[in-house]
Parts: structure tokens; C-alpha cells; sequence
């Protein structure tokens, strides 16, 4: 079962790589002789149709829409999608919107559009400018570490400590507070798990300084939307840029469209790249063939 965009490649593709695929809502297929699924948000109860598993492998580097199927078998590993391609888009993506916001350019845009000169000074030089990373996994790293020659103050939250160089670690739910107040930037990019759900709500932004502003790439049940209009509407934030949302796609009537210091867009920080998912799975079709152990294998306790 493949994302939209995929339906066009061929089963060359596949055998190239290794293995026969099927689609699962265009082509027959037997659930019994079907051994590896891949997918992305599969409808809830479909993978326990497939009783022979051997693996299950996500077309996302997030798997939360695998974990809330309550049906799914937890006994077949379910391998997450860590790819340098996404990452780099993912990184590319926040590092344009930093730069964006820091060099003030939706003023110099709005300039351009009046046939205006306008000079202006940066708001604070990056040296005095601190970004946080909520999540210091394979994506947070990558964006810490493309952020490094800028020379903003960097840091991170994440569970267990990091070592970095240039990014300050902080770590836990007791370093939380500590955390944010030293955010100019706060950017998502935890998994979405039970617990950092709504993390991102009216209590977690009162922590962050005034006038600070909130990236999410990560997911939207990490945000409480109504809570961020408080907070940018009372003045205590200065601008959010969101890529994911509650739910999606983004209703039309959303005020999150309309917001004059929201800036959405449709889930594409990164999309995954069909070349080299298929390149990924075959590997990791090739691992579990010749007995060899698969990397990247989903801690259900955990929840990423
Ligand atoms: P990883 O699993 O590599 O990293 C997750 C990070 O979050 C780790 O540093 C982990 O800490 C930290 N973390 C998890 N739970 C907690 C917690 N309770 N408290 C503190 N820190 C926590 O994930 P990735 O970096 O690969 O991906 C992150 C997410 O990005 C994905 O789950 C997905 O939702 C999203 N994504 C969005 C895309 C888009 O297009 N918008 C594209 C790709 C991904 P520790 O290191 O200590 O375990
Ligand atoms: C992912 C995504 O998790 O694209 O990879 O959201």
C-alpha cells in the first residue's frame, strides 16, 4: 500500500530491488503469501489481514501511524524509514524558515511589493539569537548541525543526553523549563508519542520569551492550534511556521490559513522519496532474507 505519487511506478522498480510488490488497493494479492508491507498511515486493522509478516517497513521517518492501529502485531518488527534525502529536506526546509524569520525578509517582501527601499537592521545579530530543538534524533541532529555555521546559540531537548558539539543538551522533563526559556526559535521534530502529545500547548508557550517563534515539522497532535492563536494573538509569540496539523489536509475554513503570522504548509518539509525508499526496503528485504539483523527497528515501549 503506497502513498499517492507512487501508483506510477512499475513493477521493474521493485524486481530491481529485489521483490514483487503489490498495491494493495490496485493489484490482487493473497494476505497469506504476502510476507513484508510497507506503507505510511495504513487504515487501522489492514496489517493483521496479512498474518504471515516478517516485517513491516515505513514509508515515514514517524511511525505514529502505524502505533495507533490497535490491531497491529506487535511481535513483527516495524522498521522506520532513516534516509539522508529526508533529512537533508527536512533540514533544508528549517534552516530556510530560521533565515527567513531572521533576516526579516517578509518585511523586505512587502517592501518590494510597494516598489519601496527600505534598509533595515537586523532585529539581533545570530550570535545573541538562541534556537531550540525539541527531539535530537537523526532529523533534530541534522538540523543542529546545518544550523551550526550561522553561529546562533543551539541547543536541544531530548531524552537521554547528547554530545554535540556547538548544541547544548538538555534532557528530560525536569530540564524542560530550563529549555525553553532560552528559545528565540522553538522547532519540533519529536516523534509523536504519548508522551509529547499536546506538548505544545498555552503553558509550554508561556515558557518560551516573549516575541519567540514556533517551527513544527514534526506532527500535528503535537500542537494545541487553538492555544498557539492565544499566544500569537496576545502578543506573547512572534510567528509560527507549521508543515503538519491536527488533521490533515488542513480544512479549508482552518484560521491557521487566514493567520497573519502563520506561515502553513502541506506536510511537505520532506516527502519521501520513492528512489530511494524502494532502494531502503530492498535492503532491508535483503537483510532479513540472508538472516541478518534490521536497523532501525521501532521501540514499541517507546513509541519511535
Ligand atoms: P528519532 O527517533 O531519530 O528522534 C526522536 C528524538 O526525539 C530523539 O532525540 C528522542 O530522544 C526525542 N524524544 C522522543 N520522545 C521524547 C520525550 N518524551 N522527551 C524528550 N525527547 C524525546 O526521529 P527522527 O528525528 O527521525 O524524526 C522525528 C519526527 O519527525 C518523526 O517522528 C516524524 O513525526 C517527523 N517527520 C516529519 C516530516 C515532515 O515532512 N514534516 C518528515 C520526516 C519526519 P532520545 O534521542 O533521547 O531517544
Ligand atoms: C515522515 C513524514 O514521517 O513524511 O517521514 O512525515
Amino acid at each position: 500500500m503506497l502513498p499517492p505519487g507512487w501508483n506510477a511506478i512499475s513493477q521493474d522498480r521493485f524486481a530491481a530491488h529485489g521483490f514483487e510488490a503489490v498495491l494493495a488497493d490496485r493489484d490482487p494479492y493473497n494476505p497469506d503469501e504476502t510476507i513484508y508491507f510497507s506503507g505510511f498511515r495504513p487504515p487501522p486493522g489492514f496489517i493483521k489481514t496479512l498474518p504471515n509478516l516478517k516485517a513491516i517497513f515505513s514509508l515515514g521517518a514517524g511511525v505514529d501511524g502505524f502505533l495507533r492501529d490497535p490491531d497491529l502485531p506487535r511481535q513483527v518488527p516495524l522498521v522506520r524509514f532513516v534516509d539522508p534525502t529526508l533529512i537533508h529536506e527536512m533540514a533544508q526546509y528549517v534552516v530556510m524558515h530560521v533565515l527567513m524569520v531572521h533576516r526579516g525578509q517578509r518585511f523586505f517582501d512587502s517592501a518590494q511589493r510597494e516598489s519601496q527601499w527600505r534598509q533595515r537592521m537586523l532585529a539581533r545579530p545570530s550570535r545573541d539569537t538562541r534556537i531550540g530543538l525539541l527531539g535530537l534524533g537523526d532529523i533534530g541532529g541534522a538540523i543542529a548541525i546545518s544550523l551550526l555555521p550561522f553561529d546562533f546559540q543551539l541547543s536541544g531537548w531530548s531524552r537521554s543526553r547528547k554530545n554535540i558539539p556547538g548544541v547544548k543538551s538538555f534532557a528530560g522533563e525536569s530540564e524542560l523549563p530550563q529549555f525553553l526559556a532560552q528559545c528565540d526559535y522553538c522547532i519540533c521534530v519529536l516523534p509523536l508519542t504519548d508522551d509529547t502529545k499536546n506538548i505544545m500547548n498555552a503553558a509550554f508557550f508561556a515558557q518560551l520569551p516573549k516575541g519567540a517563534w514556533v517551527i513544527n515539522v514534526a506532527r500535528g497532535g503535537h500542537l494545541i492550534v487553538e492555544d498557539l492563536i492565544a499566544a500569537l494573538d496576545g502578543g506573547h509569540l512572534g510567528g509560527a511556521v507549521l508543515d503538519v496539523f491536527p488533521a490533515e489536509p488542513l480544512p479549508s475554513d482552518s484560521p491557521i490559513w487566514r493567520h497573519p503570522r502563520i506561515t502553513a504548509t502541506p506536510h511537505i518539509a520532506a516527502l519521501t522519496d520513492p528512489v530511494a525508499a524502494l532502494a531502503y526496503i530492498g535492503d532491508c528485504v535483503a537483510r532479513c532474507e540472508s538472516g541478518r539483523a534490521l536497523e532501525n527497528v521501532v521501540d514499541l515501549a517507546k513509541g519511535y
